[in-house]
């Protein structure tokens, strides 16, 4: 499904380039970037460049954008020497997982050791 940008997002208007983000990989359907606010020494953002709100949004046959986005994020921390010490994959939905921006996005932490479970 075509997925159109929303003129508003955020995250829409880093993958058109009117906001400024430090870009780490881009494919034709994915954007990934450093996140403004790191949690770890790696913390890369995995974006689609359509507008996809969130998980609860996803329809079946996006299933293989999302394995897409996993395995672009599993190629930045090998690209990055991380891969073999390890990584966290973490998609926030909504309100009571801390999601604030309204924009499909996995996040790539490593880096660091990390506690579980989360807070
Ligand atoms: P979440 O809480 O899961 O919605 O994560 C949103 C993340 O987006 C958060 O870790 C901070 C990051 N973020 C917010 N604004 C910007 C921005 O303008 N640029 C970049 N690169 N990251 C941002």
């Amino acid at each position: 499904m075509d997925r159109p940008a929303k003129a508003d997002c955020l995250f829409c208007r880093i993958v058109k380039r009117e906001v400024p983000a430090d870009i780490v990989a881009e494919t034709d359907e994915l954007l990934a970037f450093h996140d403004v606010n790191p949690q770890a020494p790696h913390h890369v953002l995995i974006v689609p460049k359509g507008h996809i709100a969130t998980t609860n949004d996803l329809l079946a046959e996006e299933a293989a954008l999302v394995g897409r986005m996993v395995l672009l994020a599993r190629d930045i921390a090998e690209d990055h020497d991380f891969a073999q010490s390890g990584y966290r994959l973490v998609l926030n939905c909504n309100r009571q997982a801390g999601q604030s921006v309204y924009h499909l996005h996995l996040h790539l932490l490593g880096g660091r050791y990390l506690s579980w479970p989360p807070g």
